[in-house]
Protein backbone atom coordinates (compact mmCIF):
# COMPACT_ATOMS: atom_id res chain seq x y z
CA UNK A 1 0.00 0.00 0.00
CA UNK A 2 2.86 2.30 1.20
CA UNK A 3 4.12 1.85 -2.20
CA UNK A 4 1.56 2.13 -4.43
CA UNK A 5 1.36 5.61 -2.78
CA UNK A 6 4.56 6.64 -3.51
CA UNK A 7 4.23 5.26 -7.02
CA UNK A 8 1.16 7.40 -7.24
CA UNK A 9 2.28 10.55 -5.48
CA UNK A 10 5.34 10.32 -8.02
CA UNK A 11 3.54 10.01 -11.05
CA UNK A 12 1.38 12.89 -9.89
CA UNK A 13 4.45 15.17 -9.26
CA UNK A 14 6.29 13.98 -12.79
CA UNK A 15 2.71 14.54 -14.40
CA UNK A 16 2.80 18.20 -12.56
CA UNK A 17 5.92 18.74 -13.30
CA UNK A 18 5.43 17.81 -17.15
CA UNK A 19 2.22 20.06 -17.23
CA UNK A 20 5.12 23.49 -15.97
CA UNK A 21 7.23 22.20 -18.62
CA UNK A 22 4.75 21.96 -21.19
CA UNK A 23 2.93 18.96 -20.50
CA UNK A 24 2.34 17.15 -24.04
CA UNK A 25 4.54 20.13 -26.02
CA UNK A 26 7.48 19.93 -24.01
CA UNK A 27 9.25 17.71 -26.45
CA UNK A 28 8.52 19.98 -29.04
CA UNK A 29 8.72 23.09 -27.29
CA UNK A 30 12.58 21.63 -27.39
CA UNK A 31 12.87 20.73 -30.96
CA UNK A 32 12.00 23.93 -31.16
CA UNK A 33 13.97 25.75 -29.08
CA UNK A 34 17.08 23.77 -31.05
CA UNK A 35 15.85 24.82 -34.41
CA UNK A 36 17.91 27.96 -35.16
CA UNK A 37 15.84 28.86 -38.38
CA UNK A 38 12.43 29.20 -39.81
CA UNK A 39 11.07 30.28 -43.42
CA UNK A 40 7.84 32.68 -43.50
CA UNK A 41 5.84 32.38 -46.36
CA UNK A 42 3.53 35.03 -47.08
CA UNK A 43 0.73 34.43 -50.19
CA UNK A 44 -2.29 34.50 -51.50
CA UNK A 45 -4.61 36.44 -53.66
CA UNK A 46 -3.40 39.34 -52.21
CA UNK A 47 0.05 39.18 -54.21
CA UNK A 48 -1.64 39.12 -57.19
CA UNK A 49 -2.04 42.94 -56.77
CA UNK A 50 1.96 43.31 -55.88
CA UNK A 51 1.58 45.94 -53.14
CA UNK A 52 1.83 43.63 -49.95
CA UNK A 53 -0.38 41.41 -47.87
CA UNK A 54 -2.13 44.70 -46.45
CA UNK A 55 -3.82 46.24 -49.77
CA UNK A 56 -7.13 45.48 -49.42
CA UNK A 57 -7.63 47.82 -46.21
CA UNK A 58 -4.46 49.85 -47.17
CA UNK A 59 -6.15 50.78 -50.36
CA UNK A 60 -10.23 50.39 -48.79
CA UNK A 61 -10.96 47.28 -51.65
CA UNK A 62 -14.58 46.49 -51.34
CA UNK A 63 -15.04 43.40 -49.88
CA UNK A 64 -16.99 41.37 -52.40
CA UNK A 65 -15.18 42.93 -54.95
CA UNK A 66 -12.23 41.66 -53.67
CA UNK A 67 -12.87 37.90 -52.95
CA UNK A 68 -13.68 37.90 -57.47
CA UNK A 69 -9.49 38.19 -57.67
CA UNK A 70 -9.58 34.81 -56.97
CA UNK A 71 -11.20 34.04 -60.11
CA UNK A 72 -8.21 34.72 -61.57
CA UNK A 73 -5.77 33.12 -59.51
CA UNK A 74 -3.66 30.68 -61.05
CA UNK A 75 -0.07 30.30 -60.05
CA UNK A 76 1.52 28.06 -62.77
CA UNK A 77 4.64 28.04 -61.62
CA UNK A 78 3.93 27.22 -57.99
CA UNK A 79 5.58 23.94 -57.18
CA UNK A 80 5.89 23.01 -53.43
CA UNK A 81 8.48 20.33 -54.16
CA UNK A 82 10.42 23.05 -55.36
CA UNK A 83 10.06 25.68 -52.47
CA UNK A 84 10.50 22.80 -50.03
CA UNK A 85 13.60 22.24 -51.22
CA UNK A 86 14.94 25.45 -51.40
CA UNK A 87 13.45 25.99 -48.11
CA UNK A 88 15.44 23.14 -47.11
CA UNK A 89 18.88 24.22 -48.71
CA UNK A 90 19.38 27.02 -46.18
CA UNK A 91 19.61 24.99 -43.22
CA UNK A 92 15.61 25.94 -41.94
CA UNK A 93 13.91 23.38 -39.91
CA UNK A 94 10.83 24.55 -40.49
CA UNK A 95 8.56 26.49 -42.83
CA UNK A 96 5.36 29.19 -41.33
CA UNK A 97 2.50 29.48 -44.38
CA UNK A 98 -0.31 32.31 -44.60
CA UNK A 99 -2.88 29.95 -44.30
CA UNK A 100 -5.39 32.65 -44.03
CA UNK A 101 -4.22 36.01 -43.56
CA UNK A 102 -6.27 38.92 -43.02
CA UNK A 103 -7.95 39.26 -46.31
CA UNK A 104 -9.81 36.18 -45.66
CA UNK A 105 -8.61 33.92 -48.60
CA UNK A 106 -8.09 30.57 -47.00
CA UNK A 107 -4.66 29.06 -48.96
CA UNK A 108 -6.57 24.92 -48.23
CA UNK A 109 -9.70 24.02 -49.04
CA UNK A 110 -12.23 24.36 -46.23
CA UNK A 111 -15.65 23.70 -45.82
CA UNK A 112 -16.50 26.62 -44.04
CA UNK A 113 -15.97 29.32 -46.62
CA UNK A 114 -15.61 29.49 -50.31
CA UNK A 115 -12.98 31.94 -50.59
CA UNK A 116 -10.36 29.08 -50.54
CA UNK A 117 -7.77 28.03 -52.72
CA UNK A 118 -9.90 25.17 -54.29
CA UNK A 119 -13.19 26.00 -54.68
CA UNK A 120 -12.82 29.63 -55.55
CA UNK A 121 -9.73 29.94 -58.05
CA UNK A 122 -9.31 28.38 -61.09
CA UNK A 123 -5.74 26.54 -59.82
CA UNK A 124 -8.20 24.20 -57.75
CA UNK A 125 -5.11 22.56 -55.67
CA UNK A 126 -4.83 23.08 -52.03
CA UNK A 127 -1.56 24.48 -51.62
CA UNK A 128 -1.22 23.15 -48.21
CA UNK A 129 -2.10 19.68 -48.69
CA UNK A 130 0.81 19.77 -51.39
CA UNK A 131 3.33 21.93 -49.11
CA UNK A 132 2.11 19.09 -46.36
CA UNK A 133 3.34 16.95 -48.35
CA UNK A 134 6.41 18.00 -50.13
CA UNK A 135 7.49 19.53 -46.01
CA UNK A 136 7.07 15.73 -45.17
CA UNK A 137 9.64 14.79 -47.69
CA UNK A 138 12.11 17.00 -46.92
CA UNK A 139 11.85 16.83 -43.15
CA UNK A 140 10.47 20.04 -42.61
CA UNK A 141 7.99 20.93 -39.88
CA UNK A 142 4.80 22.54 -41.06
CA UNK A 143 3.58 26.02 -38.79
CA UNK A 144 0.08 27.22 -39.94
CA UNK A 145 -0.20 31.09 -39.44
CA UNK A 146 -3.87 32.29 -38.98
CA UNK A 147 -5.32 35.16 -38.32
CA UNK A 148 -7.89 36.26 -36.48
CA UNK A 149 -8.75 39.48 -38.39
CA UNK A 150 -10.76 39.11 -41.36
CA UNK A 151 -11.72 42.15 -43.41
CA UNK A 152 -13.93 40.42 -45.91
CA UNK A 153 -16.66 38.79 -43.79
CA UNK A 154 -19.57 40.23 -42.20
CA UNK A 155 -19.44 38.45 -39.18
CA UNK A 156 -15.92 39.17 -37.89
CA UNK A 157 -15.15 41.09 -35.03
CA UNK A 158 -14.48 45.07 -36.17
CA UNK A 159 -10.91 46.12 -35.21
CA UNK A 160 -8.92 49.23 -35.99
CA UNK A 161 -7.94 47.90 -39.54
CA UNK A 162 -10.32 46.61 -42.77
CA UNK A 163 -12.83 49.64 -41.22
CA UNK A 164 -12.89 50.84 -45.50
CA UNK A 165 -13.83 47.59 -46.95
CA UNK A 166 -17.63 48.52 -47.32
CA UNK A 167 -18.45 45.24 -44.78
CA UNK A 168 -22.26 45.64 -43.16
CA UNK A 169 -21.93 47.08 -39.63
CA UNK A 170 -20.61 44.11 -37.08
CA UNK A 171 -23.34 43.35 -34.80
CA UNK A 172 -21.31 42.85 -31.71
CA UNK A 173 -21.49 38.94 -31.42
CA UNK A 174 -18.33 36.68 -31.65
CA UNK A 175 -19.71 33.61 -31.39
CA UNK A 176 -20.61 32.68 -35.13
CA UNK A 177 -16.99 33.98 -36.16
CA UNK A 178 -15.56 32.16 -33.33
CA UNK A 179 -17.12 28.80 -34.39
CA UNK A 180 -16.20 29.80 -38.23
CA UNK A 181 -12.35 29.94 -37.06
CA UNK A 182 -12.42 26.79 -34.78
CA UNK A 183 -14.18 25.08 -37.47
CA UNK A 184 -11.63 26.02 -40.01
CA UNK A 185 -8.59 25.01 -36.95
CA UNK A 186 -10.59 22.08 -36.73
CA UNK A 187 -9.25 21.19 -40.82
CA UNK A 188 -6.26 22.44 -40.44
CA UNK A 189 -5.02 20.22 -37.70
CA UNK A 190 -7.15 17.17 -38.87
CA UNK A 191 -6.29 17.22 -42.76
CA UNK A 192 -2.68 17.45 -43.20
CA UNK A 193 -0.74 15.67 -40.67
CA UNK A 194 0.78 17.26 -38.04
CA UNK A 195 1.49 20.56 -37.72
CA UNK A 196 4.26 21.85 -35.57
CA UNK A 197 2.66 24.93 -34.88
CA UNK A 198 -0.15 27.41 -35.33
CA UNK A 199 0.80 30.93 -35.26
CA UNK A 200 -2.26 33.50 -34.80
CA UNK A 201 -2.10 37.09 -35.69
CA UNK A 202 -4.64 40.15 -35.34
CA UNK A 203 -4.99 40.04 -31.73
CA UNK A 204 -3.63 43.85 -31.26
CA UNK A 205 -6.26 45.32 -34.05
CA UNK A 206 -8.96 45.00 -31.39
CA UNK A 207 -9.47 47.55 -27.83
CA UNK A 208 -7.58 46.23 -25.14
CA UNK A 209 -9.64 43.57 -22.86
CA UNK A 210 -11.35 42.11 -26.25
CA UNK A 211 -11.86 38.58 -25.59
CA UNK A 212 -11.08 36.20 -28.08
CA UNK A 213 -11.61 33.10 -26.13
CA UNK A 214 -7.98 32.14 -26.33
CA UNK A 215 -8.56 29.05 -23.77
CA UNK A 216 -11.61 27.71 -26.47
CA UNK A 217 -8.88 28.17 -29.41
CA UNK A 218 -6.03 26.92 -27.67
CA UNK A 219 -8.16 24.36 -25.99
CA UNK A 220 -9.08 22.71 -29.53
CA UNK A 221 -6.01 22.70 -31.22
CA UNK A 222 -4.42 21.18 -28.22
CA UNK A 223 -7.23 18.19 -28.23
CA UNK A 224 -6.98 17.94 -32.11
CA UNK A 225 -2.87 17.78 -31.98
CA UNK A 226 -1.39 17.61 -28.35
CA UNK A 227 2.11 18.31 -29.12
CA UNK A 228 0.93 21.39 -31.85
CA UNK A 229 3.04 24.63 -30.78
CA UNK A 230 0.87 27.46 -30.31
CA UNK A 231 2.07 31.35 -31.04
CA UNK A 232 0.81 34.47 -30.92
CA UNK A 233 1.66 37.34 -32.41
CA UNK A 234 0.36 39.79 -30.21
CA UNK A 235 3.38 41.49 -29.17
CA UNK A 236 3.00 41.06 -24.99
CA UNK A 237 3.88 38.98 -22.99
CA UNK A 238 2.73 35.15 -22.76
CA UNK A 239 -0.44 34.08 -22.43
CA UNK A 240 -1.63 31.07 -20.53
CA UNK A 241 -1.99 27.69 -23.09
CA UNK A 242 0.64 29.68 -25.53
CA UNK A 243 4.11 27.46 -26.15
CA UNK A 244 6.41 29.95 -27.62
CA UNK A 245 6.76 33.60 -27.25
CA UNK A 246 6.98 36.49 -30.67
CA UNK A 247 8.96 38.81 -31.76
CA UNK A 248 7.74 40.87 -34.74
CA UNK A 249 10.89 43.22 -36.60
CA UNK A 250 12.90 43.01 -33.42
CA UNK A 251 15.38 40.91 -31.67
CA UNK A 252 13.92 40.05 -28.15
CA UNK A 253 14.84 42.83 -25.73
CA UNK A 254 15.11 45.32 -28.28
CA UNK A 255 12.04 47.90 -29.69
CA UNK A 256 13.29 49.06 -32.80
CA UNK A 257 10.49 48.44 -34.42
CA UNK A 258 7.91 49.66 -32.02
CA UNK A 259 5.93 46.28 -31.70
CA UNK A 260 7.94 45.08 -28.62
CA UNK A 261 7.99 47.77 -25.99
CA UNK A 262 5.44 45.53 -23.98
CA UNK A 263 6.64 42.09 -24.83
CA UNK A 264 8.54 41.17 -21.61
CA UNK A 265 10.89 37.95 -22.47
CA UNK A 266 9.10 34.85 -20.75
CA UNK A 267 10.80 31.57 -20.48
CA UNK A 268 9.30 30.04 -23.26
CA UNK A 269 11.29 28.96 -26.55
CA UNK A 270 11.52 32.54 -28.70
CA UNK A 271 11.11 33.47 -32.28
CA UNK A 272 11.04 36.71 -34.05
CA UNK A 273 10.12 36.98 -37.33
CA UNK A 274 11.93 39.40 -39.82
CA UNK A 275 11.60 40.19 -44.00
CA UNK A 276 14.23 39.58 -46.60
CA UNK A 277 13.03 42.67 -48.63
CA UNK A 278 11.05 45.42 -46.61
CA UNK A 279 7.37 43.80 -47.43
CA UNK A 280 5.82 40.46 -46.09
CA UNK A 281 3.51 39.61 -48.82
CA UNK A 282 4.58 40.46 -52.59
CA UNK A 283 4.89 43.99 -53.87
CA UNK A 284 6.45 44.55 -57.27
CA UNK A 285 8.60 47.53 -56.41
CA UNK A 286 10.12 45.70 -53.56
CA UNK A 287 13.12 44.89 -54.84
CA UNK A 288 15.81 46.03 -52.45
CA UNK A 289 16.68 42.72 -50.10
CA UNK A 290 18.78 42.65 -47.61
CA UNK A 291 22.94 41.99 -48.24
CA UNK A 292 22.79 38.11 -46.55
CA UNK A 293 25.81 39.17 -44.37
CA UNK A 294 22.72 41.15 -42.78
CA UNK A 295 20.76 38.43 -43.09
CA UNK A 296 22.74 35.78 -41.07
CA UNK A 297 23.82 38.56 -38.21
CA UNK A 298 20.00 38.59 -37.99
CA UNK A 299 19.79 35.22 -37.47
CA UNK A 300 22.93 35.06 -35.49
CA UNK A 301 22.22 37.65 -32.98
CA UNK A 302 18.54 36.32 -32.97
CA UNK A 303 20.24 32.97 -31.36
CA UNK A 304 22.24 34.62 -29.20
CA UNK A 305 18.98 35.85 -27.51
CA UNK A 306 17.98 32.13 -27.44
CA UNK A 307 15.33 32.86 -30.41
CA UNK A 308 14.52 30.81 -33.83
CA UNK A 309 14.64 33.58 -36.90
CA UNK A 310 11.53 32.92 -38.86
CA UNK A 311 13.11 34.56 -42.19
CA UNK A 312 10.14 35.06 -44.43
CA UNK A 313 9.79 35.25 -48.45
CA UNK A 314 6.60 36.83 -50.17
CA UNK A 315 6.41 34.83 -53.36
CA UNK A 316 4.99 36.01 -56.70
CA UNK A 317 1.64 35.54 -58.18
CA UNK A 318 2.66 32.69 -60.46
CA UNK A 319 3.80 30.77 -57.13
CA UNK A 320 7.44 30.90 -58.36
CA UNK A 321 9.57 32.82 -55.33
CA UNK A 322 11.82 35.45 -56.76
CA UNK A 323 15.43 34.34 -57.23
CA UNK A 324 16.95 37.59 -54.64
CA UNK A 325 15.22 34.89 -52.39
CA UNK A 326 15.93 32.15 -53.69
CA UNK A 327 19.84 33.14 -53.10
CA UNK A 328 19.79 34.09 -50.19
CA UNK A 329 18.27 30.83 -49.35
CA UNK A 330 21.40 29.17 -50.40
CA UNK A 331 24.00 31.58 -49.52
CA UNK A 332 22.79 31.63 -46.17
CA UNK A 333 22.62 27.27 -46.48
CA UNK A 334 26.22 27.47 -47.14
CA UNK A 335 26.88 29.09 -43.91
CA UNK A 336 24.94 26.91 -42.07
CA UNK A 337 26.45 24.11 -43.47
CA UNK A 338 29.80 25.71 -41.91
CA UNK A 339 28.79 27.39 -38.83
CA UNK A 340 24.73 25.85 -38.08
CA UNK A 341 26.60 24.18 -34.73
CA UNK A 342 27.34 27.08 -33.49
CA UNK A 343 23.32 28.34 -33.47
CA UNK A 344 21.23 25.51 -33.78
CA UNK A 345 20.86 23.37 -30.42
CA UNK A 346 22.92 26.03 -28.87
CA UNK A 347 21.33 28.67 -25.72
CA UNK A 348 22.01 32.26 -25.32
CA UNK A 349 25.66 32.29 -24.17
CA UNK A 350 27.45 33.88 -21.13
CA UNK A 351 27.82 36.82 -22.66
CA UNK A 352 24.62 39.09 -22.97
CA UNK A 353 24.13 40.86 -26.71
CA UNK A 354 26.67 43.49 -27.13
CA UNK A 355 27.44 45.71 -29.69
CA UNK A 356 30.31 43.79 -30.95
CA UNK A 357 28.11 40.54 -31.47
CA UNK A 358 26.47 38.10 -29.24
CA UNK A 359 27.34 34.22 -27.24
CA UNK A 360 25.93 31.03 -27.79
CA UNK A 361 26.52 28.19 -25.41
CA UNK A 362 26.53 23.96 -26.14
CA UNK A 363 27.32 22.00 -22.73
CA UNK A 364 30.62 23.33 -22.60
CA UNK A 365 31.62 24.85 -25.49
CA UNK A 366 31.18 28.65 -25.36
CA UNK A 367 30.75 30.02 -29.33
CA UNK A 368 32.06 33.77 -29.41
CA UNK A 369 30.07 35.32 -32.62
CA UNK A 370 31.85 38.57 -33.71
CA UNK A 371 29.94 40.48 -36.04
CA UNK A 372 30.76 44.31 -35.72
CA UNK A 373 34.54 44.95 -34.27
CA UNK A 374 37.17 47.22 -35.02
CA UNK A 375 39.64 45.86 -33.00
CA UNK A 376 41.97 42.74 -33.37
CA UNK A 377 41.33 41.89 -29.43
CA UNK A 378 38.16 41.62 -27.30
CA UNK A 379 37.79 41.24 -23.59
CA UNK A 380 34.84 38.99 -22.35
CA UNK A 381 33.40 39.24 -18.95
CA UNK A 382 33.23 35.35 -18.02
CA UNK A 383 32.86 33.12 -14.67
CA UNK A 384 34.12 30.06 -16.35
CA UNK A 385 38.01 28.79 -17.12
CA UNK A 386 38.91 29.24 -20.84
CA UNK A 387 41.06 25.75 -22.01
CA UNK A 388 41.20 26.50 -25.28
CA UNK A 389 40.48 29.42 -28.01
CA UNK A 390 39.83 28.08 -32.08
CA UNK A 391 38.85 31.03 -34.36
CA UNK A 392 36.34 28.64 -36.60
CA UNK A 393 36.80 30.69 -40.49
CA UNK A 394 40.15 29.20 -40.36
CA UNK A 395 41.00 26.76 -37.89
CA UNK A 396 43.45 28.41 -36.24
CA UNK A 397 43.61 28.07 -32.20
CA UNK A 398 43.91 32.13 -31.25
CA UNK A 399 45.86 33.48 -28.10
CA UNK A 400 44.24 34.62 -25.14
CA UNK A 401 44.87 36.01 -21.30
CA UNK A 402 42.62 35.05 -18.60
CA UNK A 403 42.22 37.13 -15.41
CA UNK A 404 39.92 36.73 -12.66
CA UNK A 405 37.05 38.31 -14.43
CA UNK A 406 37.27 37.03 -17.90
CA UNK A 407 39.53 36.41 -20.63
CA UNK A 408 41.32 38.55 -23.23
CA UNK A 409 41.08 36.96 -26.93
CA UNK A 410 43.75 37.99 -28.96
CA UNK A 411 42.30 37.53 -32.61
CA UNK A 412 45.68 38.92 -34.29
CA UNK A 413 43.33 40.78 -36.81
CA UNK A 414 40.47 43.33 -37.04
CA UNK A 415 37.07 40.65 -38.02
CA UNK A 416 35.48 41.14 -41.48
CA UNK A 417 33.47 37.81 -42.03
CA UNK A 418 30.09 38.40 -41.11
CA UNK A 419 30.16 36.23 -38.22
CA UNK A 420 33.97 35.67 -36.85
CA UNK A 421 33.53 32.70 -34.61
CA UNK A 422 35.90 32.49 -31.82
CA UNK A 423 34.81 28.84 -30.37
CA UNK A 424 36.26 28.64 -26.47
CA UNK A 425 36.56 25.32 -24.63
CA UNK A 426 35.08 26.15 -21.21
CA UNK A 427 35.39 24.80 -17.72
CA UNK A 428 34.57 25.60 -14.62
CA UNK A 429 36.68 27.68 -12.00
C1 LIG B 1 1.43 41.27 -38.70
C2 LIG B 1 0.57 41.27 -39.95
O1 LIG B 1 -0.35 42.31 -39.90
C3 LIG B 1 1.48 41.40 -41.16
O2 LIG B 1 0.72 41.41 -42.35
C4 LIG B 1 2.43 40.23 -41.17
O3 LIG B 1 1.71 39.03 -41.32
C5 LIG B 1 3.24 40.22 -39.90
C6 LIG B 1 4.13 39.05 -39.77
O4 LIG B 1 2.38 40.23 -38.76
O5 LIG B 1 2.10 42.51 -38.58
C7 LIG B 1 1.69 43.44 -37.72
C8 LIG B 1 1.42 43.14 -36.43
C9 LIG B 1 1.04 44.17 -35.57
C10 LIG B 1 0.92 45.45 -36.01
C11 LIG B 1 1.20 45.74 -37.30
C12 LIG B 1 1.60 44.73 -38.16
N1 LIG B 1 0.54 46.47 -35.13
O6 LIG B 1 0.45 46.26 -33.91
O7 LIG B 1 0.28 47.60 -35.57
Amino acid sequence: MKRTLAIAALLCAIALNLHAEGGATAGAREEFRRSGLGIFIHWGVSSMLGSGEWVMTNRNLDYEEYRRLAGAFCPSGFDAREWARDIKASGAEYVCITTRHHDGFSLFKSELTDFNMVDATPFGRDVIAELAEACREEGLRLHMYYSLIDWGRPDAPRGGTGRGTGRPQWDGDYGPYLTFMKGQLTELLTNYGPVGAVWFDGDWDMPEGFDWKYDELYGLIHALQPSCLIGNNHHLAPKEGEDIQIFERDLPGENTAGYSGRATIGSLPLETCQTMSSSWGYAVNDTIYKPVGELIRYLVGAAGRGANLLLNIGPRPDGTMPEEAVLRLRQIGEWMEQYGHTIKGTCAGDVPPRDWGVTTRKGDTLFVHITGLKDSSLYLPLSCKVRKAVCLNDGKEIGFRQDRDGVLLKLGRVPDESDHIIMLTTSDK
